[in-house]
């Protein structure tokens, strides 16, 4: 799918997101090199973009500084250079203090930041620039997520021959909520420079559709938005998970002898809880942590009985709120452990580490029951990664209502992550369960992520965006 023009390599599939797909790391021997990275975006794209040869462009994660294009993992990258500023203004500050607050339901409070702005629309125009220039004619282009909001619009106007998709990771928010942004309208016509805009639910695709009425005064007919002459079509696909590549790799003999020993280390308990989540304030930890704490306090449960084990990887730490967070959920563990924990048995296993793919698989298929709690969540691909995990059928999982995976785990033990009394009852209920309900409710949930795995995500958008 690549054509050589001018010397340039042009490829006819690109997919353009805030981040590539890989980190940079220094081996043993102190010489650099790249690794795939983990999250949600990477683990849903790559395989898809192996299997298509295609490239990738996005930032390469090093601040002022300018890289060729490479190759890594079967995948073609072109990074696009960020300043330090960039970085702070552009990514900590209008994507992640302005735009994730604001489309999670205002659960923290959005900074409105003209500067923040100026850096934000001067990034987008830079990855639109490099988007022209490595699309190949009439290409598919792929836009991921909340950074990139202006791209569509501004590579429409500099190569209006391109196909181009958008995917928003996160939820779009209502009408009420969007309304607050000063710079409202230009996300909207930002976005509706794709020829299709994806969303994870149904309800974030008619959010949009609502506000391109209100605000811009267009009309529709169900999904499809008539914007001049072209048509704007808004959907929900929601993304998913390689089922079949965690199916395989957690009936691997080494996998289930690490899920074995980690029962093992937390010593036997009956009852191990799991969660797994970016240090996030829209993922509930504090939540979950306090229903656990009163589970312990009026004694539906001993420390002996049950471990909750806590997995906070590290994110976003040089934006305020994740700072203030990690303090507050970390005086809390100390807390809970402090009041209830016996010698040698803490009832709270908390890190706040990074762990490789097979040690996450094993620790899914060491947990009786995984607590997924966040107060808003586009999808949440850890529900759906415990559920892949679990061919033996047993295990549970305490799932968020506010999560999109809610959509489609209707079998989950779902609860409002608000009301602690109704999480403490369903956390005991999933702890409490027979081993035929477990199986019952797990088989149902497998059958639907193995149906709808990623790569039928990629492949009906895609399909949608060809059309
Ligand atoms: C955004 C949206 C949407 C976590 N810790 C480690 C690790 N992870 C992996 C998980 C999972 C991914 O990161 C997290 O994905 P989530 O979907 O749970 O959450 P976000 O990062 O907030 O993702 C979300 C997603 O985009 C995709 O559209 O579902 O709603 O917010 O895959 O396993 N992976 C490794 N080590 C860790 O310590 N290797």
């Amino acid at each position: 799918s690549q054509g050589n023009e001018g010397g340039r390599v042009r490829s006819s599939f690109l997919i353009v997101a805030n981040r590539l797909p890989v980190d940079r790391t220094i081996t043993a021997d102190g010489t650099a090199s790249w690794r795939r990275s983990p999250g949600g975006l990477v683990t849903a794209i790559a395989p898809v973009m192996q299997r298509r040869d295609g490239a990738w462009l996005g930032w390469h994660g090093a601040p002022d500084e300018e890289l060729k294009p490479f190759e890594h993992d079967g995948m073609n990258l072109i990074p696009v250079p960020l300043s330090a500023g960039e970085v702070e203004l552009y990514y900590e500050g209008f994507s992640n203090a302005t735009l994730w607050p604001l489309y999670h339901d205002v659960v923290a409070t959005p900074v409105f930041s003209r500067v923040l702005w100026d850096a934000y629309r001067a990034v987008n125009e830079r990855f639109a620039r490099a988007a022209a220039d490595a699309a190949a004619e009439n290409a598919v282009v792929w836009i991921q997520d909340y950074q990139l909001q202006l791209v569509p619009s501004m590579l429409r106007a500099l190569r209006p021959d391109l196909r181009i998709g958008f995917f928003l990771h996160i939820p779009f928010p209502p009408a009420e909520l969007f309304w607050q942004l000063p710079w409202r309208r230009e996300i909207l016509e930002g976005l509706l420079g794709a020829d299709l805009v994806g969303f994870q639910r149904p309800g974030g695709a008619s959010n949009f559709i609502r506000l391109c009425r209100r605000q811009l005064g267009l009309q529709n007919q169900r999904q499809e938005i008539f914007v001049g002459d072209r048509t704007v079509r808004a959907e929900a696909f929601p993304i998913s998970v390689d089922f079949g590549e965690l199916d395989s790799l957690v009936r691997e003999p080494h996998i289930l002898a690490r899920a074995k020993e980690i029962r093992a280390e937390l010593g036997e308990p009956e009852h191990v809880l799991l969660g797994v989540d970016r240090l996030d304030y829209t993922k509930g930890i504090g939540q979950r942590l306090k229903a656990f704490g009163e589970l312990l306090a009026d004694k539906t449960i001993s420390p002996g009985e049950a471990v909750f084990v806590q997995i906070a990887t590290p994110s976003r730490e040089r934006v305020e709120s994740y700072r203030a967070l990690r303090d507050e959920i970390e005086l809390r563990v100390g807390r809970i452990n402090g009041q209830h924990g016996v010698l040698g048995v803490p009832p709270l296993n908390y890190f706040h580490q990074s762990y490789d793919r097979e040690e996450l698989a094993a620790l899914y298929c060491a947990a009786d029951v995984m607590v997924v709690t966040p107060l808003r969540d586009g999808m949440n691909l850890v529900a759906k990664e415990y559920v892949a995990c679990r061919h033996d059928l047993r295990g549970a999982l305490v799932l968020s209502e506010f999560a999109g995976a809610a959509d489609e785990l209707k079998h989950a033990f779902l609860v409002n992550p608000y009301d602690v009394e109704g999480l403490k009852r369903q956390m005991v209920a999933a702890m409490r369960a027979t081993p035929h309900e477990l199986s019952r409710r797990m088989r149902s949930m497998r059958r639907r992520v193995a149906t709808y795995d990623v790569d039928r995500w990629a492949g009906e958008f895609l399909a949608a965006l060809e059309r």
